[in-house]
């Protein structure tokens, strides 16, 4: 038995006080601690005590960090910025940010998947949440959208059901994060208004590149309230300034593995790099006339309105420009709600805004454990608020004084009374039987989606077919498989055939009946496909340069140049980690080690190895991935000396083509750079 040990700290060393005033650590009741490394005991190997109140408030803190995740939408990344209008909207709404032109209104957003868990990986295929809380001068708006701008249900009493059957089934507790089981497609094969959304989350929209590169929709029909009174109709849009851009099936299944993460740091080193990004708010402006002539209900989320029907009027911009300081404290407590409008913005009958609109605020009490959340700094406005609501759970901001009701005859000077500057409901005129019904207008569930469809170009068309036959080939049940084939030749032909034959079946399943005949008279829409909106620069990308002792310094270094005058970012990838030397003299310091930097983080590579090395990169797994992935995503390459016989060595008829670039003369970097907006050959088989 060990006796008369001494006390040690937890390194082995003495323990030892050294702290100023300024810095002693407390408990939380302020008293200071004079030992953070033990807990009190009787005697040196005895019990521990339970006075030890110190003990007992630290553990009790911890085990109390976490508090429920959201239900949906749990895994999301938010970052503060501000939203400026380009001009003033005083003629269509009295809304406080579109007053002048210029005008700058705070703003926090929140990016999310929503399917996966709070720790689930980012590039899940998935539709993306993109919530904006605007702190304008006349209250908190919270548009709480996504990246595609139709929604699977038009009733939110479906809600709940779509949710179960996407996230892990209640027995075995997987699969997360993953549209690709049986539950998900039994209901969406049974749920023919979901057809549209499926579209879209089958396209390449459901796999973005960052957040940095997706649109933002409101979704719902909203209403725009000008001082008169008048309501206009809007559909608001968000428009990346970066550009859209997704990444490929593959791609995101091995960026899932080598980075989880990949979307939340992006936005992080973004900002934190100063490269803040940009979206323009636009809006689509229609009216009763334009509704009642329009095919479709406006009051349905399962469609949009062409951008080539409604044109997008560009009225703002928002910059993301600071990064949250305690991620909890802001992205994870933030409490978006649907029906937190201002004075000038309004809800429609759209009967799944309207449950969005009871749910939002009810989630926040399960999440955030009380009704004060709004107390919260993330979620409190930054104007003053006053009212006579007291009291609950963590109480912060209380009233001084007597007076907790209205009327009252004490606080008639000073205390809050009605304004006629307040939220008016727009006075809508509506009358009707109480029903559950789901209104004929809503019965179309095919035509838009075939539209959707024929909008993308081929490249496009192939990975919609390719992201189903993925998807359906997870589902054991035969019987789905055919039902969701069966919808889509209420689609597109061709479509459904090549559907079915990638699934290997032997015949045609039965065309599932159509509660209204679809349409295939509507035009596509050029705004509907990324592909078909070719990027205006290569800003804000990241190259992967695979550097090896030796290297060629004018090459690197005129390859930097470059990618510095177009604002595109690297990481120097080698073997080791420390430094390469060039052949003359200067060096650089590694970034990533080749096995944690595969190129599906990157958006195009430089390869710049001598011949001396080049053995050592073709033994390597990792080398010879990070070269073959580059080549069958399509990405555009650079090389320098024996780059070239690893890339032949890689390439599967062991050929160069229009989509590699010798980095022997230094106007060739900026050739390359060139190409890179396209960022994808897409020639290359
Ligand atoms: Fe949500 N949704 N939702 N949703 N939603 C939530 O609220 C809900 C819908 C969206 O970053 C929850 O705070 C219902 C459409 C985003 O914090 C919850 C219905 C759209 C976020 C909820 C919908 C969205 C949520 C869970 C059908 C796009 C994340 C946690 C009627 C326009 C916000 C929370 C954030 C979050 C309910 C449908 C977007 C439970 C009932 C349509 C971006 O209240």
């Amino acid at each position: 038995m060990k006796k008369n040990s001494k006390k040690t700290d937890s390194k082995g060393g003495e323990t030892h006080q050294k702290a100023g005033a300024n810095n002693v650590m407390t408990t939380k009741q302020g008293i200071a601690v004079s030992d953070d490394q033990n807990s009190l005991k009787l005697g040196e190997r005895g019990p521990t005590l339970l006075e030890d109140f110190q003990l007992r408030e630290k553990i009790f803190h911890f085990d109390h960090e976490r508090i429920p995740e959201r239900v949906v939408h749990a895994r999301g990344y938010g970052a503060h910025g501000y939203f400026q209008s380009y001009e003033s909207l005083t003629s269509i709404t009295m809304a406080d940010p579109f007053q002048k032109a210029g005008q700058k209104t705070p703003v926090f957003v929140r990016f999310s998947t929503v399917a996966g868990n709070k720790g689930s990986p980012d590039l899940a295929r998935d539709v993306r949440g993109f919530a904006t809380k605007f702190y304008t001068q006349t209250g908190n708006w919270d548009l709480v959208g996504n990246n595609m701008p139709v929604f699977f249900i038009q009733d939110a009493i479906k809600f709940p059901d779509l949710i179960h059957s996407v996230k892990a089934a209640p027995d075995r507790g997987f699969p997360q994060a993953q549209s690709a089981h049986d539950n998900f497609w039994d209901f969406i094969s049974l749920t023919p208004e979901a057809m549209h959304t499926i579209m879209w989350t089958m396209s390449d929209r459901a796999i973005p590149r960052s957040f940095r590169f997706m649109e933002g929709f409101g979704i719902h029909t909203f209403r725009l309230i000008n001082h008169s009174g008048k309501s206009t109709y809007v559909k608001f849009h968000w428009k990346p300034k970066q550009g859209l851009q997704s990444v490929l099936w593959n791609e995101a299944l091995k960026i899932n593995g080598a980075d989880p993460d990949f979307h939340r740091r992006d936005l992080w080193d973004a900002i934190q790099g100063g490269d803040y990004p940009e979206w323009e708010l636009g809006l689509q402006l229609f009216d009763d006339k334009f509704a009642d002539k329009f095919p479709f209900d406006i009051l349905d989320s399962t469609k949009l309105i062409p951008e080539e029907i409604i044109p997008v009027k560009i009225v703002g911009k928002m910059v993301l420009n600071k990064c949250v300081e305690n991620f909890f404290a802001e992205t994870e407590q933030v409490a978006f709600c649907t029906q937190n409008v201002i004075p000038g913005i309004d809800f429609t009958n759209d009967p799944l805004l309207q449950g969005r609109n009871f749910s939002y605020l009810d989630t926040q009490l399960k999440r955030l454990g009380g009704p004060n959340f709004t107390n919260i700094p993330i979620n409190s406005p930054k104007i003053p608020v006053k009212n006579y609501q007291q009291d609950g759970h963590m109480a912060m901001v209380n009233p001084k004084g007597r007076v907790n009701y209205e009327p009252n005859s004490w606080d008639e000077e000073s205390g809050p009374r009605e304004s006629p500057t307040g939220h008016h409901a727009f006075p809508e005129t509506n009358s009707g039987e109480k029903m559950r019904v789901r209104s004929e207008t809503f019965a179309d569930h095919y035509s838009q989606a075939r539209q959707f469809y024929v909008s993308q170009n081929e490249t496009e068309q192939d990975h919609m077919k390719d992201a189903l036959i993925f998807e359906l080939s997870k589902v054991k049940k035969i019987s789905i498989r055919e039902k969701m084939v069966g919808h889509l030749l209420n689609i597109h032909d061709e479509f459904a055939e090549d559907v079915s034959k990638g699934l290997g079946m032997e015949k045609m399943p039965q065309k599932m009946k159509a509660a209204r005949e679809p349409r295939k008279d509507l035009k596509p829409s050029v705004a509907l496909s990324i592909l078909k909106n070719p990027l205006k620069n290569f800003s804000g990308r990241k190259i992967g340069v695979l550097l090896s002792q030796g290297y060629d310094q004018g090459t690197l270094e005129n390859l930097l140049t470059a990618l510095k005058k177009e604002k595109v970012n690297h990481d120097i990838i080698s073997f080791h980690t420390g430094m390469v030397k060039s052949n003359n003299k200067s060096s650089v310091t590694v970034d990533e080690k080749i096995d944690g930097a595969p190129s599906v983080l990157y958006d195009a590579i430089a390869i710049l190895i001598t011949p001396k090395d080049l053995q050592m990169y073709l033994n390597c797994p990792a080398a010879r991935d990070f070269v073959s992935d580059a080549i069958s995503h399509k990405k555009f390459i650079a090389y320098h000396e024996a780059g070239e016989d690893l890339l032949k060595a890689m390439s599967p008829k062991g050929e160069l083509d229009e989509g590699m670039f010798e980095l022997d003369k230094p106007a060739v970097a900026k050739k390359f750079l060139g190409r890179c907006k396209e960022i994808r050959l897409w020639a290359r088989k």
